[in-house]
């Protein structure tokens, strides 16, 4: 069965594209959105533009929750996945001159994910490299059809991306740590959704609004820099989960990345300062998988934040596990806060 998706090519349908380095925790992302929405955190819902996209979600969040395991990192997207977000709002109508009143109108977002197979790969003169990991070429009109101007799976994903009015990016501050490589995987993507989209916009800056992420909140390497720097607070909620206040999430980000000896970090806080307007911006604490909750105590305890563990299999293989519920923190937010901003308001 197709679910009645939106048009895409309707020009008036505002669209949201999520990327991020790989490994930043993209598809584990979206597999939480629907289970942030399951949890009744929003009168939103999320589904599939066709038969494959809706198979994926469904199979990502049953193997986050159910297997309490994350999407395999060998498994990369298949082209053309799209999810709608669709739910009601506020708009205001002008019922005569100089008079309107406040109604729900019923809207939809459609959702793509920036996922070049086996993750971004960029050839040496900074382009993406043309489907050296896909093995697949088309050609400008779509067709397998030799002669005309290649178009690789990464430069359609990015034609894609560059049209989005409103981006998810994700940071992995524990990549970060270990890899040190988001900003040029930032600044790479940046200056090819420059290339693309800096046209169309009103001011200096690139067009789109943006939602900076901060993924994997539980992990200690993120949960206790945040603590120790006095950003997080535990009185908001029942549990005692701590939580950042929404005012404080720019400031942090910039800390934690001042925190890269190596500097890549700073560059990207300066990056995105730079070339996304600071009123179309948005930073958020995230985590798809939220914190720990004993279940005994039914308190979140300070010293076992984490909600994963990492395992070392027989043939010396590391894996990791979900360790209790899943949790999301600030998923929804940044979807929901991009739908209220990219759609006009009357
Ligand atoms: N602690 C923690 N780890 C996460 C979270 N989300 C993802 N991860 C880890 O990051 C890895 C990569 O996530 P994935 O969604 O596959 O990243 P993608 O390559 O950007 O799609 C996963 O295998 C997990 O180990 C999270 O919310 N918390
Ligand atoms: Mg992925």
């Amino acid at each position: 069965m197709t679910f009645p998706g939106p048009e895409p090519q309707d020009r008036f349908q505002r669209r949201i594209g999520l990327w991020g380095a790989p490994q930043s925790g993209k598809t584990t992302y979206l597999a939480a959105l629907r289970v942030a929405i399951d949890r009744g955190e929003s009168d939103w819902w999320l589904y599939g533009s066709d038969d494959a996209s809706t198979d994926f979600l469904t199979d990502m969040t049953h193997q986050l929750v159910r297997l309490k395991q994350f999407p395999s990192a060998t498994v990369s997207l298949p082209p053309g996945l799209q999810w709608v977000f669709r739910g009601d709002r506020e708009v205001r109508r002008r019922i005569r001159l100089g008079l309107s009143r406040t109604e729900q109108e019923v809207t939809t977002i459609l959702l793509e994910l920036l996922d070049a197979p086996g993750g971004m790969f960029w050839g040496s003169s900074g382009r993406p490299a043309q489907a050296k990991l896909s093995g697949r070429v088309q050609f400008g009109d779509g067709r397998d059809e030799p002669g005309g101007p290649a178009v690789s799976d990464e430069e359609r994903l990015l034609d894609h991306l560059a049209s989005c009015d409103g981006l998810i990016y994700l940071f992995d501050p524990t990549r970060e740590r270990s890899r040190r490589d988001s900003y040029d995987y930032f600044q790479r993507t940046v200056l090819q959704l420059a290339q693309r989209s800096a046209e169309r916009s009103r001011d200096r800056y690139l067009p789109h609004h943006l939602a900076v992420c901060i993924t994997k909140f539980d992990h200690p390497h993120v949960y206790e820099p945040a603590r120790r720097l006095g950003y997080t607070d535990n009185t908001t909620r029942d549990e005692g989960f701590p939580t950042v206040p929404d005012g404080l999430a720019a400031e942090l980000f910039s800390r934690l990345c001042e925190h890269d000896v190596e500097n890549s970090a700073v560059l990207l806080d300066k990056g995105i300062r730079t070339l996304f307007s600071p009123a179309r911006t948005r930073y958020f604490m995230t985590s798809a998988v939220g914190f720990y909750l004993d279940p005994d105590l039914r308190r979140f305890q300070p010293a076992h934040p984490w909600n994963v563990i990492e395992e070392t299999g027989p043939g010396g293989e590391e894996t990791t596990r979900i360790l209790g519920a899943v949790r999301p923190i600030n998923v929804l937010e940044p979807l929901l806060w991009l739908a209220g901003t990219v759609l006009p308001r009357s």
